[in-house]
């Protein structure tokens, strides 16, 4: 489970986050409610260590108590930190401040627990399945590869499976806009008036990055869509070369879809890279950029505090007198009226949160 490269910038707590991340990816790939629960939980915790704002935070405490040294303030700013949100897990972070280490890594890296990390990194493959096919006795991508035990794959997951090296890499910012600088004028070459820009890592700013996300829409003023330019693009760039396996495919032709495939630049030995495409109607064009741009952690800041404030956010808009089922959360019994969604600014101000340029919302 070491899919994310070590990334160049780090924060003060780094050594904090690097060891409790490790052990949230240990937990991730275990069996049992109790050890889903234990991920979630480090889950919040980690991301609130490495941002800004506990960044902020560190060194306030440090200043203010005249006598404390440095390795104290530190345990006491993270004590701070940690209690603000509500995690439990101060203990492994004292430990880890006091002794450099964090002894429950070596207690979790146990054979099953390393297997389904393994089998995890094949695209398309979830914790439950990469239980059964360890609880069926693979161990190997070579067992998957032979069909072991009977095991069946997906299509995506052969996919995942042939270029698992590849999918796991994370590829340089400068191949990333090579790779758009090819698309993008195939796609105006369809329709001169198409909106077409990269986000996620990318937008952010990030030296590297683990897929391309690519968002199209079409501002519709003169009575015209990009309903239907996606399965035009994606011919395109099959007959190239530059798109060279499908993982998921857009089910219609409409204003709203998802791709997922891989990609590589013509050169020769150049490796697959992940690429997803978006298309989203135009009025939510906002709110998309808002949800692709990401990082995942700060969607769920935002979407926090549009709960909070009685809205609810996601990759359409912003929306008031949003009723949800009590006993499943997931279901809107009202799905509310729309309060902002074509800039990502009007977002941002109707929730309060000064504007955070990409390259802010995430380390
Ligand atoms: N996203 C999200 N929640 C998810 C998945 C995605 O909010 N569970 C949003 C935020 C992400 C964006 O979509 O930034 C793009 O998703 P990616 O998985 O491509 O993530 P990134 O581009 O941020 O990182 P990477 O460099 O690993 O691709
Ligand atoms: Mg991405
Ligand atoms: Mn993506």
């Amino acid at each position: 489970c070491d899919r994310k490269e070590p990334q160049l910038i780090t924060s003060p707590n780094q050594d904090v986050v690097d060891k409790l991340q490790e052990l949230m990816d240990l937990h991730k790939a275990k069996p049992g409610v109790e050890d889903r629960w234990r991920a979630f939980s480090y889950g919040k915790c980690t991301p609130l260590l490495s941002c800004a704002n506990a960044q902020r935070l560190m060194g306030f405490v440090s200043r203010s108590i005249r006598g404390v040294g440095e390795k104290t303030a530190r345990k006491v700013d993270v004590f701070i930190v940690v209690m603000n949100s509500k995690v439990d897990n101060i203990w492994q972070i004292m430990e880890i401040l006091e002794t450099g280490d964090l002894k429950r890594i070596g207690y979790e890296r146990t054979e099953d627990v390393e297997v389904c990390c393994l089998f995890q990194g094949v695209y398309g493959v979830g914790q439950s399945t990469a239980q059964k096919w360890y609880a069926n006795g693979c161990r190997t991508l070579e067992d998957l590869k032979n069909g072991k035990s009977g095991v069946k794959l997906s299509p995506a997951q052969e996919i995942g499976l042939k270029f698992y090296d590849d999918i796991n890499a994370r590829m340089p910012r400068d191949e990333a806009k090579a790779l758009f600088d090819l698309i993008k004028p195939i796609a105006l070459s369809i329709d001169p008036d198409l909106f077409v820009d990269i986000m996620g890592s990318y937008r952010r700013g990030k030296s590297t990055c683990g897929d391309i996300d690519i968002l199209i829409t079409r501002n519709p003023a003169d009575g015209k869509t990009h309903a239907g330019v996606l399965p035009t693009l994606l011919l395109k760039l099959h007959e190239i070369g530059i798109i060279t396996e499908d993982l998921a495919i857009p089910e219609g032709d409409d204003e709203e879809n998802v791709y997922r495939g891989l990609c590589r630049l013509p050169e020769p030995g150049s490796r697959r890279r992940r690429i997803d495409f978006l298309t989203v109607p135009w009025t939510s064009r906002g709110a998309a950029l808002l949800y692709y741009t990401g990082d995942d952690i700060f969607n769920r800041a935002m979407r926090y505090k549009a709960n909070v404030m009685g809205y609810s956010l996601n990759q359409r808009g912003l929306y008031s007198g949003v009723v949800r089922d009590p006993q499943d959360r997931r279901i809107k019994t009202n799905k509310g009226s729309l309060i902002a969604s074509e800039t990502e600014q009007e977002i941002f101000k109707i929730l309060g949160v000064p504007w955070q340029e990409p390259h802010e919302r995430s380390d």
